[in-house]
């Protein structure tokens, strides 16, 4: 293993620290034992009668039963998992009908970015800087999530299980995402802007992905162009592809997506001998061309907190996206 003294060292520690540290103290749970700790140390009691947010507000309702009975119409297994009402995680459940297993980030999160990334800028940008200690991207200067229009995998419409589900993160028609307390709803890209008041609204919804095959009239070459926000990287990744191909011939365009920080080979692993090319490439002992995953802040250089993700991910297997 190349790994020099000095930062090296350091390096290395640090990643085995983290891969001894586990996930018992981090915040993928509400809470770790139904006490303040995580989400609840500042969101209290989920099932507390009348919900008071961070800021004193109260709402006059049930947070617990504002989410599964107005929302999910009773839908339990959307956020619990297995037999047991606990722990509730954030990012896994049983899966409710017809929802994929992510719990709360089917709708605190959109699938192009990795996990709920406005959901963690909307509080570095309140004050709550602690995210970052373990999420990167939780600081608005390493990651851009995508933009509030775009609508988190629950959001899908129509749906009979659940006839009142949130549906538009711009919240149109008026409460298609706001059902109580403040008059708006989620700021889902984590800009402090909310729904209608978030610029990103004024646009109609864009698609995720968008190709355009160029039909070749009389050369044989055809060209596909792929735009769209494809992963966590910081610019607007746009990935060109050409092909040279028979007229006939669907060329297929390739955008550069890194769902899973340290995920050299792609197959939803991050296994030790990535992680060891990720420490590195930190080191300049390997290129980031031996493994661009790492690089989610998109700044060509590998940063430590980019190994603690690599390392969660190994640990905790990759985001679902
Ligand atoms: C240190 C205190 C603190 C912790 C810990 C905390 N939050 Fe928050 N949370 C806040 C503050 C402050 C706000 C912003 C106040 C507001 O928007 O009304 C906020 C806002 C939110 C919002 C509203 C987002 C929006 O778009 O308006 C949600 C949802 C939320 N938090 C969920 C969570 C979850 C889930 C966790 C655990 C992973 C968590 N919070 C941990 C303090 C905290
Ligand atoms: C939107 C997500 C969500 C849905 C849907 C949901 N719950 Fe919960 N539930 C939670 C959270 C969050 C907690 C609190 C966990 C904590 O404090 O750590 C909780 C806690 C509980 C608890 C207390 C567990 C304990 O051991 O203290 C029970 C019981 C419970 N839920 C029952 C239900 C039932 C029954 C349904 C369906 C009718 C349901 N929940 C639907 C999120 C949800
Ligand atoms: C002590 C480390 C730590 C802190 C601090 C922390 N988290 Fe996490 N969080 C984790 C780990 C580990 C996971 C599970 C691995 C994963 O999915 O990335 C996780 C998962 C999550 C998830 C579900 C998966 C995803 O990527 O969205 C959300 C949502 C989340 N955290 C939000 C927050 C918010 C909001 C804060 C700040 C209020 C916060 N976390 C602070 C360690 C932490
Ligand atoms: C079906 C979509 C959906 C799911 C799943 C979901 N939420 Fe929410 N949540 C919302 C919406 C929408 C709001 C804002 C409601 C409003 O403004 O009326 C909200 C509000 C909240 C708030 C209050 C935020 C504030 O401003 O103070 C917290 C805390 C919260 N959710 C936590 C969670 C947790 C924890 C989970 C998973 C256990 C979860 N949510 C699952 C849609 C969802
Ligand atoms: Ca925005
Ligand atoms: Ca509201
Ligand atoms: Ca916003
Ligand atoms: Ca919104």
């Amino acid at each position: 293993m190349l790994v020099k003294k000095t930062s090296g060292t350091y390096l290395f520690v640090l990643v085995t620290i983290a891969l001894l540290a586990g996930p018992a103290s981090a915040f993928e749970q509400y809470s770790q034992n139904k006490d303040t700790t995580n989400c609840r140390e500042c969101h209290g009691d989920f099932r507390a009668a009348s919900y008071t947010g961070p800021n004193g507000m109260n709402w006059g309702v049930n947070l617990h039963d504002l989410h599964r009975s107005t929302m999910l119409s009773d839908d339990c297994n959307t956020c619990h998992t297995g037999s047991s009402r606990f722990p509730v995680l954030l990012a896994s459940s049983n899966g409710g009908t017809g929802f994929a297993k992510i719990g709360c980030t089917g709708c605190h999160g959109r699938s192009q970015d990795s996990g709920s990334v406005g959901l963690r800028q909307h509080h570095y940008r309140n004050g709550v800087t602690v995210c970052e200690d373990c999420h990167g991207d939780a600081n608005p200067a390493n990651f851009a999530p995508v933009a509030e229009n775009l609508p988190p995998q629950y959001y899908f419409t129509p749906d009979g299980a659940h006839p009142n589900k949130p549906t538009n993160p711009c919240n149109v028609p008026a409460g298609s995402e706001n059902f109580a307390g403040p008059a708006t709803a989620l700021d889902n890209d984590g800009d402090n802007l909310y729904d209608g008041n978030d610029p990103d609204c004024a646009t109609t919804p864009t698609p995720t992905a968008t190709a355009t095959q160029v039909t070749p009239t009389s050369t044989p070459t055809a060209t596909a162009t792929a735009t769209g926000t494809l992963g966590p990287a910081t610019a607007s990744p746009t990935g060109t592809a050409s092909a040279t191909t028979t007229p006939t011939g669907s060329p297929t365009a390739t955008g550069t997506s890194f769902a899973c920080a340290g995920d050299c080979d792609e197959d939803k692993k991050v296994a030790i001998n990535e992680l060891i090319v990720g420490v590195n490439i930190a080191l300049g002992s390997a290129g980031l061309n031996d493994c661009p995953s790492f690089d989610t802040s998109g700044n060509t250089k590998v940063d430590i907190n980019e190994l603690v993700k690599a390392v969660n991910n190994a640990l905790n297997s990759c985001p679902k996206s």
